[in-house]
Formats: C-alpha cells, sequence, structure tokens
C-alpha cells in the first residue's frame, strides 16, 4: 500500500480524554475514531489489525472442530422470553420495536439464537457433538463504557456454542475450545491465563476467563507465578484425543479472579514467593452450563435408546475489538506501538528519505514490488514528509520493520532495516532486502507453531 493513496489520519498532539496509553496510541495512530460513546468507527489501520486478529481465531476456531456462520445482530424479543432472560438481562441490552411494534434487541450474545438454529434442524444424538461459531458485532449498554475499545458499547466478538449429548461429552467440547484458546492468544504474541470465573448473566457453573495482565486492566487477578510460563499446545495438538493432560496441567496451579478468589485458599496453594496479585484484561471467556437453554427452550435431541434429552451446551467468546487494545497494552513504548509481526497491520514499512529524487524513487518502486512478489504486506511512505516524520511515523504506527532508503545508501546500494521492538538497525544490500526480511518475518507470522 502506497501511504500517498492510503487514509491514515495520525494526530500529532495527545488526545486528552483518553486514560490509558492504548486509547491514546489507537487515537493517535488513526487506527479508530469515536463516532458516539461507547462507539467507534475503525480506520483502514485499524481495521486490517482487526481482520489480522478474525482470521487467526477463526483458523484456530476452525481447527478445533468449531464450524463458522453468521448469525443476524438484531434477535427477536420473543426467545429471550422463552429462556427467561428478556427481563433478567436489565438495562445493557438495547431495546428496540419494529414497524409492526413487535419487541426486538440488538444481541448482546448469541444463546437463544443458536439454540433456536439447534432445535430446528437437529434431531438425534448423531449428529452431535456439534459446534457453531461466528464473529460478529454485539451491543451491550454499558454503564461505563471506558478505555475506548477496551470496553465499548458496540463491540466485535467471536461467540462459539457447543451441543452434547452428556456432560462428559461438553467437557470435551469446553476442552477443545480451552485448548484452542491457549493458542489463539499465543499466535498474537499474547500471554493470557485462564483463570476461574463467574459465569454471571451466562449462567452455569463452569467458567474460566483468558486474563491478559496489565496494570490498566479492569479486573483483579490472583495466580501462581508459574502460571506465566506454561508451555503452549502445538500446532499439531490432536483436538479428538485427550485433552486432559493439557487442561490439568493449566489448571492444576491457582487462578482466579478477584469475583473468585478464596485467599485461604490462595495463601495455602501458593507459596508466598510465587503469588502473584496483579490486574489484567479479560480478553476471551468459555462457559458450561448443560442444560439451562435446551430446557428452557426445548432443544432436544433422541437417545441411542429412543428417548429425548436436552442436550448439554457451552460457549466461548473472545473480544476482538478489545484484543486490540490488549495488545498495545502489552507491547508500546515512548514513541508508539510496537506490533507483533502476526497482527501488525503491515509487516514492513519502506520509508523512502528522499521521495522524488529519482534513484531513491526507483529503488523503492523496485523493493516494493519485490515484496509484494514475496508475499510480504508492505506499507510504502512515498509521501512527500521529511525523513524525521516519516520515522516518527512508522515508529508510531507500530510496523515490525522499517526499511530505510536514503540517497547515500541508493548510491553504494544498500538499505537499512530498522527493528521497532529492539531499535536495532542493519545495513544490507538493497538486492538482499527481500531475503532476509523473510528470514526475519517467517517464524514470527506464528502460523505454523
Ligand atoms: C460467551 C460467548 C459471553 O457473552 N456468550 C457467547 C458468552 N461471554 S462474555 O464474557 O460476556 O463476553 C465474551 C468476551 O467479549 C468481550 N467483551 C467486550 N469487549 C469490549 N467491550 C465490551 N463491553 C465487552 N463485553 C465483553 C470480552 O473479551 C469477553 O471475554
Amino acid at each position: 500500500m502506497r501511504l500517498s493513496r492510503y487514509f491514515l489520519p495520525v494526530l500529532k498532539e495527545v488526545p486528552k480524554d483518553a486514560e490509558i496509553v492504548s486509547h491514546r496510541l489507537m487515537l493517535r495512530a488513526g487506527m479508530i475514531r469515536q463516532q458516539a460513546s461507547g462507539l467507534y468507527a475503525w480506520l483502514p489501520l485499524g481495521y486490517k489489525v482487526l481482520r489480522k486478529i478474525q482470521n487467526i481465531i477463526e483458523e484456530e476456531q476452525d481447527r478445533a472442530g468449531a464450524i463458522e456462520m453468521l448469525m443476524p445482530t438484531i434477535q427477536s424479543a420473543d426467545l429471550w422470553r422463552e429462556s427467561g432472560r428478556y427481563d433478567a438481562y436489565g438495562k445493557e441490552m438495547l431495546r428496540m420495536k419494529d414497524r409492526h411494534d413487535r419487541d426486538m434487541l440488538f444481541g448482546p450474545t448469541n444463546e437463544e439464537v443458536i439454540t433456536d438454529i439447534f432445535r430446528a434442524s437437529v434431531r438425534s444424538y448423531k449428529q452431535l457433538p456439534l459446534n457453531l461459531y461466528h464473529v460478529q458485532w454485539k451491543f451491550r449498554d454499558e454503564i461505563r463504557p471506558r478505555f475506548g475499545t477496551m470496553r465499548s458499547r458496540e463491540f466485535l466478538m467471536k461467540d462459539a456454542y457447543s451441543f452434547d449429548m452428556n456432560k462428559e461429552e461438553a467437557r470435551r467440547s469446553y476442552y477443545k475450545m480451552f485448548v484452542s484458546y491457549l493458542r489463539t492468544y499465543h499466535r498474537m504474541g499474547l500471554t493470557a491465563i485462564p483463570m476461574k470465573a463467574e459465569t454471571g448473566p451466562i449462567g452455569g457453573d463452569l467458567s474460566h476467563e483468558f486474563i491478559v495482565l496489565a496494570d490498566t486492566g479492569e479486573s483483579g487477578v490472583f495466580c501462581h507465578a508459574d502460571m506465566l510460563e506454561k508451555t503452549i499446545p502445538a500446532f499439531d495438538v490432536d483436538y479428538d484425543g485427550d485433552l486432559s493432560p493439557i487442561v490439568d496441567d493449566w489448571t492444576s496451579l491457582y487462578a482466579a479472579t478477584e469475583d473468585m478468589i478464596d485467599m485461604e485458599e490462595f495463601e495455602r496453594e501458593v507459596p508466598e514467593d510465587r503469588r502473584v496479585a496483579a490486574r489484567g484484561i479479560e480478553v476471551g471467556q468459555v462457559f458450561y452450563f448443560g442444560t439451562k437453554y435446551s430446557e428452557s427452550m426445548n432443544a432436544t435431541v433422541t437417545g441411542p435408546d429412543g428417548k429425548e434429552v436436552a442436550v448439554h451446551c457451552g460457549s466461548y467468546g473472545i473480544g476482538l475489538t478489545r484484543i486490540v487494545p490488549a495488545l498495545i497494552e502489552a507491547f508500546h513504548d515512548e514513541n508508539g506501538i510496537i506490533w507483533p509481526v502476526s497482527v501488525a497491520p503491515f509487516e514492513a514499512v519502506i520509508l523512502n528519505l528522499k521521495s522524488g529524487q529519482e534513484a531513491c524513487d526507483s529503488a523503492c518502486d523496485s523493493l516494493y514490488e519485490q515484496l509484494r512478489n514475496a508475499g510480504i504486506d508492505a506499507l510504502y511512505d512515498d509521501t512527500g514528509e521529511g525523513a524525521g516524520a516519516k520515522f516518527s511515523t512508522a515508529d508510531l504506527i507500530g510496523i515490525p520493520y522499517q526499511l530505510i532508503i536514503g540517497p547515500r545508501g541508493v548510491k553504494s546500494g544498500e538499505a537499512e532495516i530498522k527493528h521497532r521492538a529492539s531499535g536495532e538497525r542493519e545495513t544490507i544490500a538493497l538486492d538482499q532486502v527481500v531475503t532476509r526480511l523473510k528470514e526475519l518475518i517467517e517464524p514470527e507470522r506464528r502460523d505454523k507453531i
């Protein structure tokens, strides 16, 4: 993408009302724009990151056997009356009437809709297990939307719903999602720790929140320090095999949110020097709620013995629009964002230090062409800005590798590669840039690990 033809409205000044660094940087880097309280437009740079996150999530959901679909954002109130949640959900639900005076709502979650779809077409235990998911906008009229897209009213969620014959099978489905979540966050460069959690309005008695530690996080959390260094399930994890060793390994050490903490248990189970009491960002949550919706909404299947049984269910959410600020909280410095390659809006940026000078332009044009042919997603700063401004924009928007091309280098056939994360620079022959960059980028894409 040529920057001269892109839409990147970066801000020079620091936005006053943004309290945390990720919110400030998302505004400054031209990633989002607020349209109303808790409602954001995703500008091209921000949207690219969101899409990369969505791709990773979809790949890992698919690998774990979940099947993608798409449900509408607007739902009928009648379904929620059936489940009993219409009144219980309270003011967080955005309610509306259509022209026929029917009660509708903007979905805050989809347990009712998916249960309705399930009961309309699944009749037999032979069609189980089934896990259906989608990535769709949700609306919750939060009392205090804040920190930009960290807690917004409209937000993008991946939500998966599993259906099984009995509790034991449902546990296997829960484990599959649990393991796929560990891999999903890891591929984005995040350490997300599963912690025992409260189930709230979703219901059920088994739930884990996936928490990224950050001082600006909204949740208080407590865990054993070893939780921060656990091994992530490998790419070739067998989702049809026994996943309990992995889940046991991740749940045997103490880790709980402040709603669930039992201080005595925490102090008994975790030696003093290994106790972590910190703050964290909830980037996902998984639930097993058994027959809560299937019973009230009559979602049954015929078992092997011919008897009708209510199916056992779970739901599994990831907040995509919250992951973006969570990543920035984890990866930034005083100059801006530092994207991990796997979620970076562009993998590299070409900085033409002398746009308009023929030798520089032609070296950059040729490099840009080579990068495209090599499948590297690059931004090309071909604008008339000065070198200083180009450096600061590149730092601000956090592209992992800067390819610096100036008149002196072009004369001697050289370029510089600056690593955004370490600040390290290497000088390299112009015709070696692509090979070197591939070597740097490929392992960091984390797509096969
Ligand atoms: C699980 C999937 C559910 O809604 N039903 C379907 C279950 N879970 S949840 O924990 O309530 O939400 C899942 C994830 O969505 C993100 N999230 C938000 N992100 C931004 N702004 C909000 N206001 C917001 N509310 C929830 C979180 O990442 C949460 O873990």
